[in-house]
């Protein structure tokens, strides 16, 4: 399909509006359903899913320590919309086809209220998986301001029901970023990067087969999804009309495989505010953002004495990051288009600040364990190949069982030829740093021989996070404080192709 670009202007998703509201809680009720949306002009209704009736989902707002209550809700039909391999674990045939539990990423929260993968639910919570405990979801939000978002984390099909439509933002604020004077109202805009791919009659198109495909099987999963459009807030390489001044942006990757290298053709500077989980210290300019699946990035792009200016935001990363292939400049490469066409409605008083938060930096001395956990790889029986996690399956014993307040550094030690977004439940973390070291040797003698000097975080990681790039035969560290909830989350590869089959591990958190 060549789609024509920036041709669509870029929607912003509404704000959620709340069933009740007072001084002690917001209950808010979410509806999952099937639906046609137009994703571009050229192309006909595309059947998706979404929450409330769009795709990608409304944005809540809420406000740090803000007690919301939310009643996920599926009305999805039967028959799933997208291919199923029923030979992925938790997709077995006899659990019904379609099923959902919505996890909200970013956010530290109760184990009830986590989504686990096995919490899912069907339409009217007729069907429930083992680990499901509860209709209506807390949020306690005592995090400071953040981008988050939420999307479905089901056992076995994540990867199709986030492809289908189910994500969008989760936004807290707080009065110290008010404070700040950031670029704020219709200035202040969440963009959802996603790849896909479209039949000519408008339907999505995920592939049923693999490269090399599995004769056996009418349905098999693939090892990466690559699609040939960019779609930003559920619009095919939109256009957005913009102001002479400085915005806020909130890039948020919600691809299932894809990463993206984002720059602005006119080369201006970006100025970097805030991390996965957060603002950082002190603002810094960054000519190119680095987005691995389910990582934020926040920056001010100030288009002050832009008037009358096209400028292109594009990618160039390599697909599979960041060894395969170049972009297709023509497509893929090209992201969306700010157009500095509107008059200024009001002078630009919003600040980039010079000071945001603090950030204290965990020290590896405070911590009470070190956990050496390794990425790696297998065949299954139908010559597949999958990606673990330590090299165990999603149902084999927890092995991951930090103590509540104790600190702990991961040693993520990376055996595959692939790159890997670790994203951990429940805490944010800090990236210590990054080491290549002598796979072939571990692999045989299980002895770490480091084979290159410790590499520090990116300036763009240094930052308060939750999901971090693990690099091919490096040992990415990474530094946490559990709490301050017990019991039971996951750690898991954000690549969803990855996660489903199976880099997925649960961890509990004990008393
Ligand atoms: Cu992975």
């Amino acid at each position: 399909m060549n789609l024509s670009k920036f041709v669509d202007e870029l929607p912003v998703p509404s704000v959620l509006k709340p069933r009740q509201k007072d001084r002690f809680h917001t209950y808010y009720e979410v509806n999952m359903t099937q639906f046609q949306q137009s994703l571009h002009r050229d192309l006909p209704e595309t059947t998706v899913w979404g929450f409330e009736g769009v795709y990608p989902g409304p944005t809540f707002e809420v406000e740090s320590g803000e007690k919301v209550f939310v009643k996920w809700i599926s009305n999805l039909p039967d028959k799933h919309l997208l291919p199923v391999d029923h030979t992925v674990h938790g997709a077995h045939l006899g659990v019904p086809e379609v099923r959902t539990v919505i996890h909200l990423h970013g956010a530290s929260v109760e184990s009830e209220s986590d989504g686990y993968p096995e919490a899912w639910f069907t339409k009217g919570f007729e069907q429930v998986g083992p680990h499901f405990s509860k209709e209506i979801y807390r949020y306690d939000n005592f995090m400071p301001a953040c981008t988050l978002w939420y999307h479905d984390h089901v056992i076995g099909i994540t990867r199709l029901n986030v492809y289908a439509g189910l994500a969008g933002f989760y936004l807290i604020r707080d009065q110290r970023e008010r404070e700040l004077n950031l670029p704020s109202g219709k200035f202040d805009i969440p963009l959802i990067i996603q790849d896909k791919s479209f039949h000519p009659d408008g339907s999505l198109s995920y592939p049923k087969q693999p490269k090399n495909p599995v004769h056996e099987l009418d349905t098999s999963i693939i090892p990466e999804f690559s699609g040939d459009a960019i779609v930003v807030n559920g619009k095919v390489w939109p256009y957005f009309n913009v102001e002479p001044r400085k915005y806020r942006f909130r890039l948020l990757n919600g691809s299932n495989t894809r990463f993206y290298r984002l720059k602005l053709d006119s080369e201006q500077l970006l100025y970097h505010i805030a991390t996965d989980s957060g603002l950082i210290e002190h603002p810094i300019g960054i000519k190119e953002i680095l987005l691995a699946p389910a990582e934020r990035v926040e920056v001010i792009i100030d288009f002050t004495n832009f008037e009358g200016k096209r400028i292109v935001m594009t990618n160039d990363a390599p697909f599979p990051f960041p060894d395969g292939e170049p972009v297709d400049s023509n497509t893929v490469g090209k992201v969306m288009e700010f157009r500095v066409v509107l008059p200024l409605s009001g002078k630009d008083t919003s600040e980039i600040p010079s000071f945001m938060v603090p950030f204290p930096k965990r020290r590896v001395q405070t911590a009470s364990k070190f956990r050496f956990l390794t990425l790696t790889r297998r065949i299954d029986s139908y010559g597949r190949e999958l990606m673990l996690l330590n090299d165990q399956d999603w149902d084999a014993p927890i092995t991951e069982n930090p103590k509540l307040g104790q600190t702990e550094v991961w040693y993520l030690l990376n055996l595959t030829n692939d790159t890997h977004p670790i994203h951990l439940h429940l805490i944010d973390f800090q990236v210590i740093d990054r080491r290549a070291f002598d796979v072939e040797k571990y692999k045989q003698t299980g002895i770490l021989d480091y084979t290159g000097l410790a590499m520090p975080p990116t300036p763009q990681e240094r930052g308060r996070k939750d999901t971090v790039i693990a690099y091919s035969n490096q040992v990415t560290r990474i530094i946490m404080k559990f709490g301050p909830y017990t019991g039971l989350y996951v750690w898991h590869c954000h690549i969803l192709e990855h996660e489903d089959y199976v880099m997925m591990r649960p961890f509990r958190v004990l008393l």
